[in-house]
């Protein structure tokens, strides 16, 4: 193949970038772990104040495709499936994952959309995303050498890793200018990835529950709101103590006043986000109602199902079981008769379906494996 004069230009940039190929191998080990531990980790960042999480995150990822452009360059010929030895196989799996794992982020980032099943775009991209470090350790097995020699490189290698992370940096800033000139899906991202559906429309924004939960409608004759644990005064309450029953008149309301009134973002990790009014018992007032003891660390929020959640107590106080969203009455698909408002929480901290308020000294972690199990026990 004959280059033209530009694209000798290019290889000869390239070449000057590049940096040892140990040093490579080992930046990539690296670049991957810090986009798997941000990955993960985004999460649970609800608070505008984590964005740089999500940051790191992208900027990690376009040093991935300048790194993942030297190696791939160095290790083309090799690649060549003439005799697709296991090893080989491996190496290739890898290169394929590491590749899905950037264009679909990518792709999501310019505002693309799939369905494969129940899942989205982004779901797809965690798949791939933690599957790229299984699968490198997998190839580590058989192609690891120790890093020595990657360190000891001076000053030319360390200028060649300021121009990569200079390069990525400059790379994601040309990819958010790029989005906002084309207007895509992806450019009026809110921090966390995710995009606006149904704000302000009531019930109308999409639903999501997790693996198995899906229970059948509460009847709120029989529902009841339990709330006990580390409590000096525990208390079980029903449609009429708050005044939730469907012909309640005004002058009927129950003792705790469910008007209390919350503007939050409920955003979910699959990738959308929406912004409401929702009104309902500010859990501030019912913990005031039962005198958590002074051992009370942690409010737990336990669905009909087994679903559960804990935030600690000073956010607990902040937080809503709302029983309204924009005025309209919670559908049952949204949580009806209460779902959890946790301003500055993910989607998946909000509990639907509430029936249990507890304090407790610790925080339970089984809930983290809740969350995926639950509406298979009941
Ligand atoms: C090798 C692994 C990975 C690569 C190459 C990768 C790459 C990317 C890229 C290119 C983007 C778009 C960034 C942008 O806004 O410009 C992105 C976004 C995102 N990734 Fe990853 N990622 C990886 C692993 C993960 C993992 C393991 C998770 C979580 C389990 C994850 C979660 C996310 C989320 C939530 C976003 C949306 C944030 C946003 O749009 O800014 N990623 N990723
Ligand atoms: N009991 C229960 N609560 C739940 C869930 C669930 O599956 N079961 N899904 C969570 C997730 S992942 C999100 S994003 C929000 C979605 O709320 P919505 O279905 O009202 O949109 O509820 C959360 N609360
Ligand atoms: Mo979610």
């Amino acid at each position: 193949m004959r280059l033209g004069t530009k694209d000798r230009a290019v290889v000869y940039a390239l070449d000057r970038l590049e940096p040892p190929p140990r040093a490579v191998d080992w930046s990539l080990a690296a670049t991957i772990a810090v986009l798997v531990g941000t990955g993960l980790y985004s999460l649970v960042v609800g608070d505008p104040s984590g964005a740089w999480v999500f940051d790191v995150h992208a900027v990690a990822a376009f040093a991935l495709v300048v790194l993942l452009a030297f190696k791939l360059r160095r290790v083309a010929t090799r690649l060549r499936p003439n005799r697709l030895t296991r090893v080989r196989f491996v190496s290739i799996l890898l290169a394929l994952t590491a590749l899905g794992a950037l264009g679909t982020g990518l792709w999501w980032a310019f505002g693309g959309s799939v369905r494969v099943g129940p899942w989205g775009l982004l779901m797809v991209h965690m798949t791939l995303g933690v599957a790229v470090p299984v699968v490198l350790l997998w190839h580590l097995r058989h192609r690891y050498h120790s890093p020595a020699g990657a360190t000891h490189q001076g000053r030319r290698t360390a200028l060649q890793y300021a121009a990569v992370v200079g390069l990525s940096a400059l790379a994601w800033r040309g990819q958010r200018a790029a989005n906002d000139l084309l207007d895509t899906a992806g450019s009026d991202r809110r921090f966390t990835g995710s995009r606006e559906e149904g704000s302000g429309e009531g019930n109308a924004f999409p639903v999501t529950s997790w693996v198995a939960d899906d229970p059948t409608p509460v009847d709120v004759e029989d529902w009841e709101l339990r709330v006990d644990g580390l409590v000096d005064d525990p208390a079980t309450l029903g449609v009429d103590d708050l005044g939730l029953g469907d012909e309640t008149a005004d002058d009927e309301r129950g003792d705790l006043a469910t008007d209390a009134e919350r503007r939050a973002v409920l955003d979910c990790t699959s990738g959308w986000y929406s912004d409401h009014d929702w009104r309902g018992l500010a859990v501030g007032d019912l913990l005031d109602a039962v005198e958590p003891t002074d051992d009370a660390r942690w409010v737990q929020f336990r669905s009909v199902t087994g679903y559960r959640w804990s935030l600690p107590v000073e956010e607990a106080r902040e937080a809503l079981l709302a029983t309204h969203v924009d005025g309209e009455r919670i559908s049952h698909d949204h949580g009806f008769p209460m779902r959890l408002v946790a301003p500055g929480r993910r989607g998946f901290q909000w509990v639907k379906w509430v029936t249990d308020v507890r304090a407790t000294r610790r925080r339970d972690f089984s809930e983290s494996v809740a969350i995926f199990v639950s509406g298979f026990e009941e």
